[in-house]
């Protein structure tokens, strides 16, 4: 295919400086460039006058601008932060960027370009509905830059399929992928993430495409040095992260696109779902059922079966009849309750549904380009669509959820916000995607066309859900799980991958896809353990839930109609596997908790492929079937069937078996023993892991906290444990326990220090258990510097341990070899 020539703006003809940005005219367009801060530039770029407004509902935080080197010779205007500079050509207006030290990366090939795009050259030819009225941006602006050959590529989000990105392409536009009309594709999913990694030595750096527009990554597909980036909003838009690590590009991305909500402590216990707990005697039945097999359980999630009539914000009258009842049994036994809500609202209005007539009163729902409330067919038949861009319509919608609140439910679900919709009643032959009209009007007063904000309803969905908590219940923490979403979601929600498969395929691809979305800034995510279309099986269903520990989100899930999936489902040999699993899970929340806390404070994702914490280790950056969980744990999980051993890297550290505390041998590889329930994980020298102990769930308190100190020979570690209440907000205003902990290696031996604990927040009383793992017994130990004889030996963990009442003061242990 001939596409038409591209427009280019040719030379600058003047420049201003502003106070932290540089203004360019060229003869045609203009270019703007904002020092963002030291390390972080945004581009802009517009074919016409004047750049686009901000729109009011972008939902970017506000950051300080920095200040802005600016020099210019003949040939280019030379840009400087403290971290980045960048170099606009002034014949072509083409940019480059470079390190402080002059390393070249992201060089235009050519400037931005731009041409008018038809409709039906993109993937949103659906129709006449595609079509927008005349006037309306149907500029497309391209832009072109290099690859490095040695450039690893990554990010993009949710996408299942390799880690690393490179030639392929991608499509950034929210979809139900599961919904029919659509295949399970792995260019285009729920959420639309619009962000690269590129590493190469010593050298990552990254993009973020600030366009809700529908957009397009080609990373090397096309030619394979090259990156082409399209969005049909008429105008360049994109922030540049100077890295230099991967860690660096993810607290930059998510230092522009907000971090991750700090969730209550219960969110991150284990949660059990399924489409089909459909009365109240069921739900209760599963929460018994747990407790029973002494299975730890922290959320039972109701799917869209408590509804009356799938009628959002609705309790069914008869299978669901006294929800605050339900919801308060679930509470005796420690288990929260998180309910479903979709977007389409039924059009009922004869029966006095108060969500329809008052959403109608208030001009709450999205209207087609007739100006009309356009509808849609979902689960409730005939529905309408809240319109999320209008502030107002949000608080309207967070109001809503009182019907969920006041029956002390705990958490909301944000299922179909892509938003998706069919044509006719589900289920009806020839059902197809009938997605709200791209000339549909949205926001305030007609301010936007729907292909503009489309990629942003389901975060704005999951926002008006988050703030509508905040505003309810001002003194607990907000938690959303949702399923479409566009980068900066996680300021808001938490995100599952929506409707997998119960495959083998499924649970390998669920490791790339995850960490991928810690790389696009989401770090609470997870995927239906167990997989949610098809009948799951033991083995599967074992393997899965020993991986599961690991998922940041962990949650059992299926369809309605699948068989049984909840753990006891599949006999009691996997039984038993599972409940190690999940009680393994619950061992590690101490860590795990720490690991959301710096999610929080710098973006820092929980499930990280290797490449984030070890850059430097080119050749294992494409390894998505072994991850970091944090920095100090490596899992290397199976995920085929009959498979009872598996080759694990090592990357360059000093490592231990987590289950047999053993140091491993320097070396590049092993062949780890991995039969199902055995998981194989390591841990890296100079970790100080800590665990809890177990519990039926987080409304237990702890009682136990073990300290495991993972010596590393060649070089000392620390780590800090930061707790909380664990609900609440005190965490914002010094209600932290912060604990700082290191290991020293002496020369013949190791030492473990504890420093006072510091911040307001008192842990309950509870033991504290210190252990040092060692290649054999030492010879004594002590404890805050005296000879201790309460200490021992453990053989199986090869460890020396010794247990006190943690009093908060400071402690230390040494060996005496
Ligand atoms: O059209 O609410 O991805 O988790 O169980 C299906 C029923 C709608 C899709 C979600 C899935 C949920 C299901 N929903």
């Amino acid at each position: 295919m001939d596409a038409p020539a591209l427009a280019h703006p040719g030379p600058i003809l003047t420049w201003e400086r502003q106070p932290a940005a540089l203004l360019a005219r060229h003869e045609r367009g203009l270019t703007r460039i904002d020092a963002v801060a030291p390390d972080i530039l945004r581009v802009r770029f517009s074919p016409g006058s004047a750049l686009q407004p901000p729109r009011a509902w972008g939902s970017l935080p506000d950051l300080p601008a920095t200040e802005l080197g600016l020099s210019g010779d003949d040939e280019a205007l030379h840009l400087f932060v403290e971290r980045l500079a960048a170099r606009l050509d002034r014949t072509s207006g083409a940019l480059t960027f470079a390190t402080p030290g002059g390393s070249e990366f992201a060089r235009d090939l050519a400037p931005p370009g731009w041409r008018e795009v038809a409709i039906e050259e993109t993937a949103l030819a659906q129709g006449p509905d595609a079509e927008l009225p005349p006037g309306a941006a149907r500029t497309g602006v391209f832009l072109r830059k290099r690859l490095a050959p040695d450039e690893g590529c990554f990010g993009l989000g949710q996408r299942p399929g390799r880690l690393d990105r490179r030639h392929r392409r991608f499509t950034n536009w929210t979809v139900d992928i599961s919904s029919p009309g659509h295949c399970r594709g792995e260019e285009n999913m729920y959420q639309a993430h619009p962000v690269l990694l590129a590493v190469r030595p010593r050298l990552a750096w990254g993009l973020f495409l600030h366009s809700t527009w529908y957009s397009t990554f080609d990373v090397g597909a096309g030619d394979s040095d090259v990156l082409t980036l399209f969005t049909l909003g008429g105008e360049l838009d994109y922030y540049l992260f100077a890295g230099p690590t991967p860690a660096a590009v993810v607290e930059q991305l998510t230092r522009v696109t907000g971090r991750p909500a700090l969730p209550p402590l219960w969110a991150l216990g284990y949660h059990q779902s399924r489409w089909g707990y459909a009365s109240d005697a069921e739900v209760r039945a599963v929460a018994r059922t747990f407790r029973e097999r002494d299975i730890p359980l922290d959320a039972i999630h109701l799917d869209i079966d408590y509804m009356d009539g799938f009628r959002v914000f609705t309790w069914h009258p008869q299978r669901f009849a006294a929800p605050a009842e339900t919801v308060a049994a679930l509470h005796a036994e420690g288990i929260r309750a998180v309910a479903i809500v979709d977007p389409g609202v039924k059009k009922d209005l004869t029966s006095g549904y108060p969500v329809a007539d008052a959403g109608l009163r208030g001009g709450h729902f999205v209207r087609g380009p007739d100006g009309e409330p356009f509808s849609g067919w979902v689960w409730p038949g005939e529905s309408l669509f809240p319109d999320f861009c209008r502030a107002d319509t949000r608080r309207w919608w967070g109001e809503q959820q009182a019907a969920l609140l006041d029956a002390g439910v705990d958490g909301i679900w944000c299922d179909m916000n892509e938003p998706a919709i069919v044509d006719r009643p589900i289920g009806t032959e020839g059902e197809r995607a009938r997605p709200i009209p791209l000339a549909a009007r949205q926001g305030e007063a007609g301010e936007a066309l729907h292909v503009e904000t489309h990629n942003l309803y389901g975060t704005l969905m999951a926002r008006a859900a988050a703030e509508g908590l905040a505003r309810r219940r001002p003194q607990r923490r907000p938690w959303v799980l949702t399923r479409a979403g566009y980068t900066g979601v996680q300021r808001w929600a938490a995100s599952w991958m929506g409707d997998n498969r119960s495959s083998w395929e499924d649970l390998e691809t669920s490791l790339p896809q995850l960490a991928s979305m810690g790389l696009a800034g989401s770090a609470h995510v997870g995927v239906d353990i167990g997989g949610f279309y098809g009948d799951c099986f033991a083995e599967l269903f074992a393997r899965w839930i020993e991986v599961g520990t690991f998922y940041p989100f962990m949650r059992n899930h299926t369809q309605c109609g699948s068989r049984p999936q909840e753990p006891w489902a599949f006999g009691p040999q996997v039984e038993a596997l599972a409940r190690a699993a999940i009680r393994l899970r619950y061992r590690l929340l101490p860590y795990l908790y720490t690991l959301a806390h710096l999610a929080h404070r710098r973006g820092e994702p929980l499930l990280r492929p290797l490449l984030y914490d070890f850059p430097d280790a080119a050749h294992l950056h494409p390894i998505e079937d072994q991850l970091m969980v944090g920095p100090q744990l490596m899992i290397a999980p199976v995920y085929r069937p009959g498979v009872r051993r598996r080759l694990v890297e090592l990357p360059p550290a000093t490592w231990y078996d987590l289950r047999t505390g053993a140091r491993l041998a320097k070396r590049d590889a092993l062949i780890a023993e991995a039969p199902p329930g055995a998981l194989p994980i390591f841990v890296r020298g100079g970790a100080i892991l800590t665990l809890g102990n177990v519990r039926r769930s987080t409304m237990e308190p702890l009682t136990e906290l073990t300290i495991e100190a993972y010596p590393d020979p060649q070089a000392p570690g620390e780590w800090t444990l930061i707790e909380d209440a664990g609900e609440g907000l005190d965490y914002q205003h010094g209600g932290l326990a912060e604990t700082h902990l290191a290991i020293a290696s002496l020369r013949d031996g190791a030492a473990l220090s504890i420093a006072a604990r510091s911040g307001a927040y008192q842990p309950p009383p509870r033991r504290l258990i210190l252990r040092l793992h060692l290649p054999e017994a030492p010879a004594g130990l002590r404890l805050d510097g005296r000879t201790s004889d309460a200490w021992r030996w453990r053989a199986a963990e090869r460890a020396a341990e010794i247990a006190l009442a943690d009093d908060g003061a400071a402690h230390r242990i040494e060996v005496i070899p």
